[in-house]
């Protein structure tokens, strides 16, 4: 999954693709690297960065899904929103997967449109252990039994609202900020990354150039890739299927040779 941030203000690539016709460029060239998916967000997840009101992220988003179906892309394209209004416009639109990275808690009115549309779900843990219910205080509780625990609550949820649990993808939310994780979160959640596989779900990670790889290298943003590349092998070891990454042709080439290695 290529990452297309339309915004000015993303940790990593903040302002490179905030033109629409750089970000439809951006996005057709991560499908030329090999992406299958193509993730379109409009508005930043870092702390601190400014809240964007529905119509200006649909005015960011709406206009580079439509230029990436008219240009006859052929990865599915998802929408990294919270927003039923954006999503909905998003679904109009031709995208297939709706990434709600506070996993139908900001609008649960999402659910359903989703379903309407046939499209798969993608439910992320945000938040830190201490956030999801149950944890007795920030670090106390573990953190893969909160992140599970929540995971299998959302699903729960999401299929009640009609999501038929197949068109259901986990993610466990890696990252600080925002997604509330020490670095030893992110590494204990990594390592046993199989009790969130055992879920049944296709298992999606996002490590891509974040934070914990920078503390553990000393490395800017862009310079996280080499790090990057190793969350992404040993989660697919682990189970993971997809990889939600913002360096295509460099992640592919690796869990190529990754996948041809297990021979599953
Ligand atoms: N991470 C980011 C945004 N959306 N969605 C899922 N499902 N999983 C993630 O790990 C995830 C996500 C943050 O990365 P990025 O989009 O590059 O940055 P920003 O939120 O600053 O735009």
């Amino acid at each position: 999954m290529g990452v297309v941030n339309v915004t000015p203000d993303s940790f990593s690539d903040g302002g490179h693709y905030f033109d629409p016709e750089r970000a439809v460029a951006h996005g057709l060239a991560l499908e030329r690297e090999g992406a299958t998916y193509l993730d379109i967000g409009g508005e930043s997840t870092r702390p601190g960065a400014d809240p964007v009101e529905a119509r200006e992220e649909s005015r960011r988003v709406i206009p580079v899904i439509e230029a990436l179906v008219a240009a006859g892309v052929r990865a599915r394209i998802s929408v990294d929103s919270s927003k039923a209004d954006v999503i909905e416009r998003a679904l109009d639109a031709g995208a297939m997967l709706v990434n709600d990275v506070t996993a139908l808690r900001n609008a649960p009115r999402i659910a359903e449109l989703t379903a309407r549309a046939g499209a798969e779900l993608c439910l992320m843990h945000m938040g830190g252990a201490a956030d999801a219910g149950g944890a007795t205080g920030a670090g106390e509780e573990d953190v893969v039994s909160t992140v599970k625990r929540f995971l299998e609550e959302r699903m729960r949820f999401a299929v009640a609202e009609g999501v038929p649990e197949e068109k259901i993808i986990l993610d466990p939310g890696f990252g600080a900020g925002s997604f509330g994780k020490s670095v030893a979160q992110n590494l204990e959640l990594l390592r046993r990354l199989p009790e969130l596989v055992a879920l049944g779900r296709p298992v999606l990670v996002g490590t891509s150039r974040k934070s914990f790889i920078g503390d553990l290298t000393g490395r800017g943003v862009e310079d996280r890739v080499a790090g990057t590349i190793a969350t992404s092998v040993m989660a697919l070891e682990r189970g993971a299927r997809i990889f939600r990454v913002h360096d295509v042709a460099a992640n592919l080439d690796a869990l190529r040779i990754a996948d041809a290695t297990i021979g599953r």
